[in-house]
Parts: structure tokens; C-alpha cells; sequence
């Protein structure tokens, strides 16, 4: 049954009962009408960046005239680019730093942890919205938070007190019954979603989570699998907020912060999906994608020359608990390197007070910085054809710094048992061989809580009297011009499927450092995928480029959109594009069509010259390719705010120019 009501000024359509997901939407909605698929705006309460994509975020923040943010809560992480091989990335920390003090945001200092990880046990407060510049900002879902993940400048605008725009989502419930078999874990869960469901399954949608099994799952468990809920496509992932979660909180310290947020008993879901935990195996994600599961048994006995344990995904206290225990009185095995970063100083003070990082040193473990550190490929690439064993969440070609290693993703307790077998292992059957067990992490009474890494900000008088730090790292953002009314120019690439920000603009230890200047950065605009794009570009003075389906999944990284829009990409036409890029691709002007007919993918070739129409972008644009003689209709989600940004030249220009004439 539905009925209609007015939410400030606007009519809402509603269910007899909502969902988690509805609820927090209907709090915090401003435009539009919450319908799946129609275009919304919510307000944001609190935003995270992170330095990777913080720089240039904040670049586009100074551009907007705004003396303060203006939401209840902003902060600004140091994890990403920690590895400081030359002064770029210490220049970057300290512009972070000099502009947090001025605009009222809090900042972690490096060494304070993943900004997930952090911002789950200091910030995160449930029923509220966060918006961050980092595509696992759904971490935060795990205490029933609406976190979405996005690119700099939304975050920027969020930061300014705009509110944020997208597509209303369709709610997929996944019911969790049952109980979770010893060594078994979080992680094993949401491998089995992405077996199921797919990269590109969660596209338009929010994960909500339900039944039974969640009130067996801790904070922790919980964020694991909200984090990796990322990789489904998803527009974010959520869990209630029950008693658990309160727990969680009064053992942060924050117990105030807590709220009850469960979904109506009847309410209704628009897809839902059953998973019996008693029957889940251990999990693995083969090379080179997070759907790309079996089950670990599948794999048994395949030799790994690396075990890497942390990440935002797997960092928690609880996970290297576990990781600890099975290796407790034992040694790494001879054939491998085992790698462990902790999420944050607090997860690495307590396991170093409680003995565990001890036993994880006596093993043998290489114990690294509370950053993202070989996640990002900052940092222990693996050997040439090597075989790493994460608990991270990606396992895209190349990404690690290695591009013929093969990464595969597994849960701590899988990740741990590899390490003491150098080879695939499933973790009941290590266990049971060495006698390890099995015995339930519990929740400290009370996590040890120091804030001293984290500079709070200070009032609007002292903030006015700071100078912005700017190191020749920093350099200014390019200006882009209005679209013309017709686009033409050669196809530069054609590429297949699920390509992903990692392959459109790479990073690691090599590139991240030219996070802020965006000519010497797009001088690596599809590297691993062609290494003559940037120069074939230049040459012609941009193009277009041809993709296939989920075009710009994975990481929220608007360099993927900068760019190659600094070398002269107008246009990209898709099968089907990715949430956070698309958003991207709006934001800095680029034009992204979709073909509205699939099959058409086939009629165009690299090198073809292109001829596209737009005078007129509500509707379908015709595509002219003459080199071959015909005609494409091509089509856009793009609603009538996103032509207006689009015909300015992007959301950037659009927007500043908004601010001064204000
Ligand atoms: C990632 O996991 O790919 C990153 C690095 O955290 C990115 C952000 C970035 O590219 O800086 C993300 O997930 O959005
Ligand atoms: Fe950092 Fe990896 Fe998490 Fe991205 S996925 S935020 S790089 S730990």
C-alpha cells in the first residue's frame, strides 16, 4: 500500500513501513521525490577526504568563497600518501593541515590511522549522512550510518553546505540467517554477496541488511562487509543500528551518539537476496576482480609467495586478534613475507599493550605504518608473478605495484592461515592440523581512547590569522571552457568491459605523489591500458573515448575525470558507466553518453573521427561517425541540473562562478 506526504515542500511517496535506507533518506531529504531512479538531493551532516583525493577537493573548496565549513562535522585524513619518498607528499600534508586549521575541519595527523577505520571509532554517528571522498566511505553503514562515497568536488560543495545530488536508489535487502561456522568470518560474507550478485550488482542500489544472523555480528564484522559493499557498485550498504552498535559506541566513549534505527516490520524492499551463514566456507576473490569468487577449498594448496593483512577492510581490533591467536607460538612460513598494518594508533596502542603485536613480531611479521600503505601500492609490491594473499578489497591488474602478481582476497583468518602454510589454506583445516581453537574475539568494555592525533579545530578569529601552506606540489586547477554545440574529434581508445579508475588514472608509490598537479599527473592517464594515450591525445587535441559496461568502477578518484579532460577527452560513450565516475565526469565537463542500442559498441573502432550533436542534451544525441559513414543514437542519466553544470563546462566553473557573483 503507498500514500503521499509532504517532506519540506515536497510530496514523498511511501510505503506502509520504510527500510533503514528510507528512513535516513526521508530525514534528510531536500529535492525531489523518493521514488528509485528519480533525482533527489539530501543534506549531508558530515563529510571525510582523505589526502589522495583531499588536495584537490580542498583546491576546489578555496574556489568556492566559503569562510568555514558548514556541516556538523568535517575531517580530513593523512593515510594514503604516507610513503615520502620526496618532499610532494610532506608538501601535501601540510597544505591539508594549513587548510583544515582555516575552514574549522578536523584533521588527523598521519600516523592516526585509515580514515574508515578512524572515523568508525571517533566519528561516525548513526542516522546520519556522510559524504567522502573515497569510494569505502560505506564503511560507516556498519552502525547504521548513510555514508556515500564521491568525488572531491561534491564533497567540497557538501563542505560548503550544499546539498548532495544523485540518483534515489533501489534498496536490496540481503537477509543474513543462521549462524557463521568457526573460522569463518565478515569477510567471507560479503565475498559470497559479490559472488552472487556481481561488480556491477549493486549499481543504483543501496545493501540493506536484515534478519536474524545480524544481531551475531559485531561493529566490526559489520563495517567489513559495508566496506566491500564498495565493489558491488553500490550507491552505499547499511545495517540498523540495534543494541550492538550501542555497545560499540558506549565503548568508544560515545555512547551519546547512539540512536535505534531498524526498519518497519512491514516494510518493503525492491530486491532481496537470502544468505544461510552455517553454510558459507571460507571465501576467496581470485585475480583480477572481487567478484571473481570460489571457495577457498577450491584453491587449496596453490603456493603464496605474500601475505598482506590490514586495509580498511580488515584492520580492526578484532581482526588482528584473530590474525594474533592462530599465529601465536608459531613462525611465518619460510616461502613468504607476511605484511600487517593496523587500521589505527588505537587498534595498534591495544595490541601492542595486550601482547598481540608481540606475537605477531616473534612470528616473523613485517609490521608497517596504521596507513593504506600496500592497498594503494605504496609499498610491498609483490615478487614478478608473485601470488598475495589480502584482506584487502581490491585485487584489480596492477594495482599493487606488481602488474603480472596475482592478488587474491581472503578474511584475516584465511590471510593467516596462508601465512603459516605458504600456501591457499582454508582455516579449519590449518586449525585442526596445529590444534588452534577456535574462540570468539570479544568486544572490549572499553577501547583506549586518545585523541592526540587529531588537531580539533579552532575558533572562526584564530582560524582567519592562518596562511595557507603551498608547496611547489600544489599547483593551480586548470580552467575548463563551456560545451560547444558540437564535439568532434577521433576515438583515442576503445576499451571492453568493467574498466575501472585504477586503469583510467593509476596510482601507487610512483604517480599518487601528483595528486595535486593535475598537468604532470595526466602525463599517466591509462597507463597500464595504453601508454601512448596521453601523447596520442595531445597530438590531436583530445577525442573521445569508446568503453563497455560498469566504465569507471572502483576507486572515487576525480583525477580519473580531470585528467584526461586536461588532454582533451570530450566525450565518453559506454555501454553502461559507474555511480561515482559518471558523477565525475559531469562534475569536470566531460560528456558521458551511453549507446542506447548495445550491439552499436561493435560500429565504432579506435581512430574513428566522431561527430556528436550538442546543441540539445535533454534526450537522445545523435553520434556521426565519418570515417565509417553512419549514424548512432546515443543517450544520458544526466537530469536538468547535470545539463546546466554540463553546458557551463562543469560543476566546478559553474559553481565558483555561482559563489562570486553571490
Ligand atoms: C582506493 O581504494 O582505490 C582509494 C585509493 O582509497 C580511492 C581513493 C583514491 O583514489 O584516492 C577510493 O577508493 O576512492
Ligand atoms: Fe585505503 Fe585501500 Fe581502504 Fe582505499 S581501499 S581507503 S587505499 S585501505
Amino acid at each position: 500500500m503507498e500514500y503521499y506526504y509532504p517532506v519540506c515542500g515536497v510530496v514523498v511517496r511511501l510505503i506502509m513501513g520504510l527500510n533503514v535506507t528510507q528512513k535516513i533518506l526521508k530525514d534528510h531529504l531536500v529535492e525531489g521525490e523518493l521514488k528509485a531512479g528519480e533525482k533527489i538531493a539530501i543534506r549531508i551532516d558530515q563529510t571525510l577526504t582523505q589526502d589522495a583525493t583531499g588536495t584537490m577537493a580542498y583546491l576546489e573548496f578555496e574556489t568556492l568563497g566559503v569562510a568555514r565549513v558548514k556541516t556538523k562535522l568535517s575531517v580530513s585524513y593523512v593515510d594514503h600518501n604516507t610513503l615520502q619518498t620526496d618532499f610532494k607528499n610532506a608538501d601535501d600534508h601540510l597544505y591539508l593541515q594549513s587548510i583544515a586549521a582555516k575552514y574549522g575541519i578536523h584533521f588527523s595527523r598521519p600516523g592516526n590511522g585509515i580514515c574508515h577505520q578512524v572515523h568508525l571509532e571517533r566519528f561516525g554517528v548513526p542516522g546520519q549522512t556522510l559524504l567522502g571522498s573515497d569510494s569505502h566511505t560505506p564503511t560507516q553503514g556498519g552502525i547504521g550510518m548513510l555514508s556515500i562515497g564521491a568525488g572531491g568536488l561534491d564533497v567540497a560543495l557538501a563542505m560548503a553546505g550544499q546539498p548532495f545530488h544523485m540518483t534515489c536508489p533501489k534498496v536490496l535487502n540481503v537477509r543474513l540467517e543462521g549462524k557463521l561456522r568457526p573460522w569463518v568470518s565478515a569477510k567471507d560474507i560479503i565475498l559470497e554477496v559479490l559472488r552472487r550478485l556481481s561488480v556491477k550488482g549493486g549499481v543504483g542500489k543501496v545493501i540493506e541488511y536484515s534478519g536474524p544472523a545480524v544481531k551475531s555480528l559485531s561493529v566490526a564484522d559489520r563495517a567489513t562487509i559495508t566496506n566491500m559493499g564498495a565493489e558491488l557498485g553500490a550507491t552505499t550498504s547499511v545495517f540498523p543500528s540495534d543494541s550492538k552498535t550501542r555497545d560499540f559506541l558506549k565503548a568508544q566513549g560515545r555512547g551519546e551518539n547512539w540512536v535505534e534505527i531498524k526498519a518497519d516490520k512491514n516494510c518493503e524492499y525492491d530486491e532481496g537476496i537470502v544468505i544461510s551463514l552455517d553454510k558459507l566456507d571460507p571465501m576467496v576473490a581470485q585475480p583480477h576482480m572481487p567478484d571473481n569468487v570460489v571457495a577457498v577449498k577450491k584453491l587449496k594448496g596453490k603456493k603464496v609467495t605474500q601475505v598482506a593483512i590490514g586495509s580498511c577492510t580488515n584492520s580492526s581490533y578484532r581482526d588482528l586478534m584473530v590474525v594474533a591467536k592462530m599465529l601465536k607460538g608459531r613462525t611465518v612460513h619460510p616461502g613468504l613475507s607476511l605484511l600487517v598494518s593496523p587500521g589505527s594508533k588505537q587498534v595498534y596502542k591495544m595490541i601492542s599493550d595486550n601482547g598481540a603485536l608481540a606475537t605477531m613480531i616473534e612470528a616473523g611479521a613485517r609490521i608497517l605504518e596504521s596507513a593504506c600503505g600496500p592497498c594503494i601500492g605504496m609499498g610491498a609490491a609483490p615478487n614478478s608473478e608473485g601470488v598475495s594473499v589480502r584482506t584487502f578489497n581490491r585485487n584489480f591488474k596492477g594495482r599493487s605495484g606488481t602488474a603480472d602478481a596475482g592478488i587474491y582476497l581472503v578474511s584475516p583468518e584465511t590471510a593467516a592461515a596462508c601465512a603459516l602454510t605458504g600456501a591457499l589454506s582454508d582455516p579449519r583445516h590449518v586449525a585442526k592440523k596445529l590444534g588452534i581453537k577456535p574462540k570468539s574475539i570479544s568486544l572490549p568494555k572499553k577501547f583506549d581512547i586518545n585523541d592526540n592525533m587529531v588537531i580539533f579545530p579552532m575558533s572562526p578569529a584564530k582560524s582567519k590569522k592562518i596562511e595557507i601552506v603551498r608547496g611547489p606540489n600544489i599547483a593551480p586547477l586548470p580552467n575548463f571552457d563551456p560545451l560547444p554545440g558540437s564535439l568532434s574529434g577521433v576515438v583515442l581508445l576503445k576499451t571492453g568491459d568493467n574498466i575501472t579508475t585504477d586503469d583510467i588514472m593509476p596510482a601507487g608509490a610512483r604517480i599518487l605523489p601528483l595528486r595535486s598537479n593535475i598537468p604532470a599527473i595526466s602525463e599517466f592517464v591509462f597507463e597500464r591500458v595504453d601508454k601512448e594515450f596521453p601523447s596520442r591525445a595531445k597530438n590531436v587535441s583530445g577525442g573521445f573515448v569508446i568503453g563497455g559496461a560498469n566504465y569507471g568502477q572502483g576507486s572515487s578518484r576525480e583525477h580519473a575525470a580531470i585528467a584526461p579532460k586536461y588532454l582533451g577527452v570530450k566525450a565518453v560513450i559506454v555501454k553502461s558507466f559507474a555511480r561515482i565516475h559518471m558523477a565525475n565526469l559531469i562534475n569536470f565537463g566531460i560528456l558521458p553518453l551511453v549507446f542506447k542500442n548495445i550491439s552499436d559498441y561493435n560500429k565504432i573502432d579506435q581512430g574513428d573521427e566522431l561527430e556528436v550533436d550538442t546543441s540539445e542534451l535533454h534526450g537522445d544525441i545523435i553520434v556521426v561517425n565519418k570515417t565509417k559513414g553512419t549514424r548512432i543514437v546515443v543517450t544520458h542519466s544526466m537530469g536538468p541540473r547535470d545539463i546546466e553544470m554540463m553546458a557551463a563546462g562543469g560543476t566546478l566553473g559553474y559553481a565558483a562562478s555561482m559563489a562570486a557573483s553571490s
